[in-house]
């Protein structure tokens, strides 16, 4: 079968993807492993999974319509409403007809002669076109270690990142969870509430933060409503692609404490003013200070507080030891935001293992046996993270010019031109690509603005009678150089971080800091300006 453009993912990128090159007149069909849309926020069902961008800035801005219809219950929305919003998107503009459910796919070939791509799926089909987009997600293949005896268990075992549709029933079980970042810290206080008891396996402690817990107030809502092309316009100039909007007519008058001024600095505090500061207004304020990502003095003097404010919040004090992160600092890694973490461990239903001084040796039949004894489980759940930014890319079987392996060009780390292609594949783009701000900024802007891109390109080519476009092999080099300059120095590159974004959660995977973390305005000003010169660092022909 043939088409103008095939599409890999059925999430929010190729969502978005299929709307918008179907609206410039071209075939398009898209593939998704799941039997719905949703990308993310299909698979990501586990208990407690919520979004960490306030949902009316986490929504696209492609149609006036849309965002006036669509009501969001709460400040931060959980998985169940960002799925069923997808599913809004997907029925209102007649998505589906256009995508292929249950299909994987496992081939993503160039044919130099005829200038195709060709795709193959886990179903045996072939399917061709001129273009091919990877809307494959940058958290969507989940990490699953393998850890000995994993095999041999013989309870339940979930995986947060591929949580199944059907309702999980932990009333009366011993459940065992490993791993304690965002998904972990999510799920552990909801399951601790499902089940009769919670182990929870612990690596390295987590930096974490109260979220906002806000319902929606419909106020709020008619304000953003009213003012959305002010609030897409900041998302244009925002480091972060929010738009940092705050109502004025409809918001709340602060406690005259909560509005008392913070000085700028946490150096400028002492380190008791630190500590009382964090006990009136919790630990998030941490994050609030200009210098704990710039300065590592005040970064110390940051998690130093943030330790003390976690002491105060746990009841046992052995407890509290083990979940304090001390060899690396705030700003690492991905922020984590959580409803009710620390008190969970007060609970006398929760048991914290510290792998660090108890390690883990194997998995058995009936649980997990670390060094001090075994912990016997009737589900155990991995909330162990995800092959980030790079790995459904190299699960997609890709091959260029001559055959080339997307996964040998990429033996070193990711090489890519500004997250969009790479030489050697012409006419394959790539939706938030390793190289663009993607997972740093507020990912649905970061999407439609490489959609956009992508479709302005093929325009580009199309009414100049071109045929391919390719991205060059020093243009490739100078932007790579030019990502790990501007993360050379910021906490996430420090040698005490080991993040996903580094690939550092992942054996074997290369450590090279994967987004772009010049900010999107400054990121996005750079492909205005490639276009402008004529899609300069790109070889196109006829
Ligand atoms: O994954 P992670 P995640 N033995 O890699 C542990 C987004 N997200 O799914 O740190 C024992 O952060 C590992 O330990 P360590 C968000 O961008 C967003 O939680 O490697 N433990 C760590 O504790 C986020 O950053 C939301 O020592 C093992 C955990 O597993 C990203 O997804 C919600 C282990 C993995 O943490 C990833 O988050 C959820 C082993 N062999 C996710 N291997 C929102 O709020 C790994 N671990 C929007």
């Amino acid at each position: 079968m043939h088409y103008d453009v095939l599409v890999v993912g059925g999430g929010f990128a190729g969502m978005y993807s299929v709307y918008r090159l179907r609206n410039q007149g071209l075939t398009v069909k898209c593939l998704e492993a799941g039997s719905d849309v949703g990308g993310t926020w299909y698979w990501n069902r586990y208990p407690g999974a919520r979004c960490d961008v306030p949902s009316l800035e986490y929504s696209f801005g492609f149609s006036e319509e849309l965002q006036q219809e669509w009501d969001w219950p709460e400040v931060f929305s959980a998985q169940a409403d960002i799925l069923a919003y997808a599913n809004h998107v997907a029925d209102r503009f007649d998505l589906r007809r256009h995508i292929q459910f249950n299909t994987r796919v496992t081939a993503t070939e160039y044919q130099e002669d005829g200038n195709l791509w060709c795709l193959t799926t886990d179903g045996g089909e072939k399917f061709t076109a001129r273009f091919c987009i990877m809307a494959t997600g940058c958290l969507s293949v989940p990490n699953k270690p393998e850890l000995p005896g994993a095999e041999s268990f013989s309870g339940q075992v979930l995986h947060t990142g591929l949580w199944p549709k059907d309702t999980v029933d932990l009333q009366g079980k011993r459940v065992g969870v490993i791993g304690t970042g965002s998904s972990g810290v999510q799920t552990i206080p909801e399951l601790a509430r499902q089940a009769e008891h919670l182990t929870v396996f612990q690596r390295t402690p987590v930096y974490t933060v109260p979220a906002n817990r806000k319902a929606m107030r419909a106020a709020v809502q008619q304000e953003f409503r009213e003012n959305y092309s002010q609030i897409r316009e900041g998302q244009q100039h925002n480091f972060g692609g929010t738009s940092q909007f705050s109502p004025v007519k409809s918001v709340k008058r602060k406690s005259p404490d909560a509005t008392k001024k913070i000085p700028a600095n946490i150096l400028e505090l002492t380190p008791d003013e630190r500590n009382e500061i964090v006990a009136s207004r919790g630990l998030g304020v941490l994050l609030s200070f200009r210098d704990v990502y710039s300065d590592l003095e005040a970064n110390s003097a940051a998690n130093a507080a943030y330790r003390e404010g976690v002491r105060k919040m746990i009841d046992n004090p052995d407890v509290a030891e083990k979940l304090l992160p001390k060899t690396y600092g705030l700003g690492c890694k991905r922020q984590v935001l959580d409803r009710d973490y620390y008190a969970t461990f007060n609970r006398t239903d929760v048991t914290l293992i510290d792998l660090q001084h108890d390690p883990l040796i194997s998995i058995t039949p009936t649980g997990v046996q670390t060094e001090a004894g075994l912990t016997e489980l009737d589900v155990l759940v991995y909330a162990t993270g995800f092959d980030a930014m790079t790995g459904a890319l190299l699960r997609a079987g890709i091959r260029g010019r001559a055959g080339l392996s997307l996964n040998d060009k990429w033996r070193d780390g990711p090489v890519a031109y500004m997250g969009l292609q790479a030489n050697g594949f012409p006419n394959l783009f790539t939706v938030t690509g390793p190289g663009s701000p993607s997972v740093l900024c507020n990912m649905l802007v970061a999407i439609e603005q490489h959609v956009n891109w992508i479709g302005d390109c093929i325009t580009y080519l199309d009414d100049n009678q071109l045929t391919t476009i390719e991205a060059t092999a020093a243009a490739e080099v100078s932007w790579v150089s030019h990502v790990n300059e501007v993360a050379r120095g910021t906490m996430f590159t420090a040698p005490t971080c080991n993040s996903w974004y580094l690939g550092a959660n992942i054996e074997g995977k290369p450590r090279i800091f994967m987004p772009y973390v010049g900010g999107f305005p400054r990121y996005r000003q750079y492909c205005e300006e490639v276009v402008a010169d004529g899609y300069k660092g790109f070889e196109c022909s006829a």
